[in-house]
């Protein structure tokens, strides 16, 4: 005998399967049992991956992840009463970055709602604004399920979360929905017969109409791309003829345009100075310096929307557009390429690169210096020297700097220089992303971070999920690298768990261990407030063993103390996750 709550599982997650979700992730829980040992059924059949984890944080953030990667919504089912709210983090950040998102609350029938019935809370709208489409459905009764009804609602969640509507007009932005279901007794069956596929993927055409951008007769716009900007960010500026300040994961930061250092340029009345236009693409969190010429007097803001639910606009004054097109034609300038428009270009551009050439010096030169006479070999001078006292010199220098501690910007150098294409790139939030920001070249790495709202929190789930999704559908797919902070690290531990027979991803943990958060070392108020009290409240000292955690969740683990220590480890082959600890001094 099989139970309405059975087949109505089975109806709900074919649907779901027939309208192009690939990925389900769930916890263990009872009023979920319907879902969860259907969609084991699914995984089985190959109609569906599926991932269990325990924690429901990590499970939110795992499905963030991996619908970062594919672009399509994917599910993650929990039962009822706190665990749904322990998806709130995850949820808040996809509904800001616009990441598509099906949470499926399993929930007690509506006899058994408000009268104090155990693990019973009111969960539709507990995710207030942050879900754009809520539905509340009722409990399955006995007699056939209207296969017909669910696989309208399965494709409206499906079609909502890609930021549409069944018919597949752009309605809203992409991101979390919220199916809550519930479950009477008996809440499920051992007996499963699976529906047929019927795929028919929903797809949500973006019927945007592009505004017209002017280029300008005497240069002075600017491109900004944020996070997630994309590659059109890139194409703006060449065609606008603006120099292009591109965010670490803008996936923008490529191409001849580029500028390097922008935040002393942006401060410098030479160049910052000129901008009378900028034209922004994603959401730029990294500088105070974006911001402060968004809200300038006499700078002309264009905003193009980006995936997340707001709008970037911390003027309160750009205009807002959907897509931009370049018109040449009616500003009368036919061309970029004239001698105006390559001098503005050139200008931040060569500028930009001798200035980080000149801090990449300068750091190099301290570094000698804190070694002592005679390390960069130039202390005694090469006059008198034979050829192969100089090249022994040269050895013993390269040696000497390969034993080296690691700094952060060694870090940041080593990790970008090994990454490529066909790799993935995660960033926590804190210091590190900051730190590439300001001194890797242009790449086209995919480089994902959680910006939507930039929390600590989830890291480790979220990268775990690229991972998972690029080795699968990719079969050219490298490492997935994900650089965080110790306190980013240790707040996501949780989703280092990896239950038997889950997927173990390729995935290296790179975390840069200073013992705290010395984030808020940089903080103004640093200078005035007690150390004792900063450190203890804002720097959050520790002392866990690292090594202790990747052993007890099963992971390998390398220490890399030295420059050589880190090159290696980025590049050596593990079978399986990687935890590899670099220390940073305070
Ligand atoms: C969920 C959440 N809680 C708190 C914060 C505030 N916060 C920002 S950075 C940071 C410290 C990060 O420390 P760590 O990961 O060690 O990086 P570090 O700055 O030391 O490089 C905290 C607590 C946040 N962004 N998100
Ligand atoms: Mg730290």
């Amino acid at each position: 005998m099989t139970s309405p709550s059975t087949e109505y599982a089975l109806s709900l997650l074919a649907s779901l399967a027939d309208a192009g979700v690939r990925d389900v992730v769930l916890s263990p829980g009872s009023r979920s049992q319907a879902l969860a040992l259907a969609a084991a059924e699914f995984e089985i059949a190959g109609r569906l991956s599926v991932h269990v984890r325990i924690d429901e944080r990590s499970g939110g953030f795992l499905a963030l992840g991996l619908a970062a990667e594919t672009g399509v919504p994917s599910v993650v089912i929990t039962t009822s009463g706190t665990a749904v709210a322990n998806l709130h983090p995850a949820v808040l950040e996809a509904h800001h970055s616009g990441v598509p998102m099906i949470v499926v609350s399993a929930d007690r029938p509506s006899e058994m709602r408000g009268i104090g019935s155990n693990q019973t809370t009111v969960q539709p709208g507990l995710f207030a604004s942050a879900v754009g489409w809520v539905r509340d459905v009722e409990a399955p009764r006995s007699g056939p399920v209207d296969h017909e009804a669910v696989r309208t609602l399965a494709r409206e969640a499906v079609a909502e979360a890609l930021g549409g509507d069944s018919h597949g007009a752009l309605g809203r932005s992409r991101g979390p929905v919220q199916l809550n279901v519930a479950f009477r007794e008996p809440l499920s069956s051992g007996e499963q017969s699976l529906p047929a596929a019927h795929p028919a993927p929903v797809e949500v055409a973006p019927l945007v109409a592009p505004s017209a951008l002017e280029v300008d007769v005497d240069p002075a716009t600017l491109v900004v791309a944020g996070h997630a900007a994309g590659p059109e960010a890139e194409a703006a500026a060449r065609a606008l003829g603006a120099p292009l300040v591109a965010e670490v994961s803008s996936g923008a930061r490529f191409g001849p345009h580029l500028v390097s250092s922008y935040r002393a340029l942006l401060d410098d009345a030479d160049f910052g100075g000129r901008v009378r236009r900028v034209v922004v693409f994603g959401h730029p969190t990294l500088s105070r310096q974006i911001p402060s010429l968004l809200t300038r007097g006499g700078v002309e803001v264009v905003v193009v929307r980006a995936a997340g639910a707001e709008a970037y606009d911390p003027g309160r004054s750009a205009r807002v557009v959907e897509a931009v097109e370049v018109d040449r034609a009616s500003s009368g300038v036919g061309s970029t390429d004239d001698a105006a428009h390559r001098t503005w270009v050139g200008r931040w551009v060569h500028t930009g690169r001798r200035l980080l050439e000149a801090e990449a010096e300068a750091e190099a030169e301290s570094e000698d210096a804190a070694d002592g006479p005679g390390a960069d070999g130039t202390a005694e001078g090469s006059a008198g020297r034979t050829e192969a006292a100089e090249q022994a010199e040269f050895l013993r220098r390269e040696v000497q700097l390969l034993r080296r501690p690691v700094t952060r910007r060694a870090l940041a150098e080593a990790l970008w220089r090994v990454s490529w294409p066909h790799d993935r790139l995660v960033l926590g939030a804190s210091r590190l992303i900051r730190e590439l920001d300001q001194i890797v070249p242009g790449k086209k790495i995919p480089v994902h971070a959680n910006r939507g709202l930039a929390g600590i929190d989830g890291t480790i789930a979220t990268a775990t999920g690229i991972a998972l999704a690029s080795q699968r559908d990719d079969p050219a797919a490298g490492t997935t690298r994900v650089l965080v902070g110790d306190l980013t690290l240790l707040h996501d531990v949780g989703s280092m768990l990896l239950g038997l027979g889950e997927t173990r991803p390729r995935l290296q943990v790179v975390v840069g261990n200073d013992g705290g958060g010395t984030i808020f070392d940089g903080l103004e108020v640093a200078a005035t407030a007690s150390p004792e009290a900063m450190t203890r409240v804002q720097f959050t000292p520790h002392e866990v063993d690292l090594s202790a955690l990747a052993v007890a969740y099963g992971w390998q683990y390398v220490e890399a103390a030295t420059r050589a220590e880190l090159d290696q480890a980025l590049v050596a082959r593990y079978d399986g996750p990687v935890l590899i600890e670099v220390p940073l001094s305070r």
